[in-house]
C-alpha cells in the first residue's frame, strides 16, 4: 500500500533505546506525597498501610512487566531493575519508565482499599519516572546503597523529630532547633537517653527499606495422569515456581548479594 503523505512525521520520533550491556533502572516518585500524606492522615513517621501500599504496587510491577530482577523501595519512592540483557521493548527508555509508572499508579489506586480501609482516596496520585543506566555490577550496588543510605538518614531524623514531638511535647519549630547540627550518634543519644528508645531495635521495614526479589520455589504436587486405556494413576510432579519475595535487610553489604547470587549478571 502507498505510503499516505503524513507518513514523514514518524521520523520525528527521536531514538531512545538504552545502552546495551547496562542494567536499566527506572526510579518513580509519588508526586507532592508531603500534602498526600498529610490530607490522607498517614501516621508519622512511617504509615505503614502507605508502605505497605507501595510494596504491593511494585510486586504488581514486578509480576506484570518482563525482566525485573530486583526493586528497592523507601518513602514515596521505588526502584525497578531491568537485568542487563533484557530487549523488552527494544530497551526503549520512555515504554520502559512508562509501562513501569502506569502499571504502578494504577496498583497504587486499585489496592488502596485494601490497604487504608475507610480512608478515601480523595484525589488521583501521580509518580513521576525516570531512567537511569548502570553499566557496571558495581555501579547498580552503589545505586542501590545509595537509596538505602537515603532511606536510612531520614528514618534516623524523622524518627527523632516526631519522638521529639509526640512524647517530648516540643513544637515542630522547637524540635528542629534542637535537631540543628546534631550528628547521628547524638540523635541515637537523644532517644536512647530521653526516651528509652533503642534506634537499632526499630522495625526493619521503616530503618531498610523493601527490597523485592524473585524466589524461586520448589513444588512438589501430586497429578493424576490417565492414559489411553488404562486406569488412572497419581503421580508426583516436582515444578519449578518463583514468586516475588520482601527482604527488609542491608542491601549496602556483601552478604545479601553472596545469599542471592541470581541476582546479578557477569560484569564480564
Ligand atoms: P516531589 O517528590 O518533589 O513531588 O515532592 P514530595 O512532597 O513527594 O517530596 P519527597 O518525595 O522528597 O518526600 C516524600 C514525602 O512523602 C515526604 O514529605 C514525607 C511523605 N511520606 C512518605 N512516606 C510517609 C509516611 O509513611 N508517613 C508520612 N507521614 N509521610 C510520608
Ligand atoms: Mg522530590
Ligand atoms: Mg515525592
Ligand atoms: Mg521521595
Ligand atoms: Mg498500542
Amino acid at each position: 500500500m502507498a505510503k499516505s503523505k503524513f507518513e514523514y512525521v514518524r521520523n520525528f520520533e527521536t531514538d531512545d533505546t538504552c545502552l546495551k550491556n547496562c542494567y536499566i533502572v527506572v526510579r518513580l516518585d509519588g508526586r507532592n506525597f508531603h500534602k498526600f500524606a498529610e490530607q490522607h492522615n498517614f501516621l508519622k513517621p512511617n504509615d505503614d498501610r502507605a508502605l505497605g501500599l507501595m510494596t504491593c504496587s511494585a510486586r504488581s510491577v514486578m509480576e506484570d512487566l518482563d525482566d525485573i530482577i530486583i526493586s528497592y523501595g523507601q518513602s514515596d519512592e521505588f526502584s525497578f531493575v531491568f537485568k542487563r540483557t533484557s530487549n523488552w521493548f527494544k530497551r526503549r527508555a520512555s515504554k520502559l519508565m512508562t509501562h513501569v509508572a502506569s502499571q504502578f499508579s494504577s496498583s497504587y489506586v486499585f489496592y488502596w482499599r485494601n490497604y487504608f480501609g475507610d480512608q478515601p482516596l480523595l484525589y488521583p496520585p501521580g509518580f513521576d519516572g525516570r531512567v537511569v543506566l548502570y553499566p557496571s555490577n558495581r555501579n547498580l550496588r552503589d545505586y542501590l546503597s545509595w537509596r538505602q543510605a537515603d532511606c536510612h538518614v531520614n528514618n534516623l531524623y524523622n524518627t527523632v523529630f516526631w519522638t521529639l514531638v509526640q512524647k517530648g511535647g516540643l513544637t515542630t519549630t522547637q524540635a528542629e532547633d534542637r535537631l540543628k547540627g546534631t550528628l547521628a550518634a547524638d540523635k541515637n543519644e537523644i532517644m536512647f537517653s530521653e526516651f528509652n528508645i533503642n534506634y537499632n531495635k526499630e522495625p526493619l521495614v521503616h530503618r531498610k527499606g523493601t527490597a523485592l526479589i524473585w524466589e524461586k520455589l520448589e513444588e512438589t504436587v501430586t497429578k493424576s495422569v490417565t492414559l489411553p486405556n488404562e486406569a488412572g494413576e497419581e503421580v508426583l510432579v516436582t515444578r519449578t515456581r518463583r514468586r516475588v519475595s520482601a527482604h527488609h535487610c542491608d542491601v549496602i553489604g556483601n552478604q545479601f548479594w553472596e545469599e542471592h547470587p541470581d541476582i546479578l549478571e557477569d560484569d564480564n
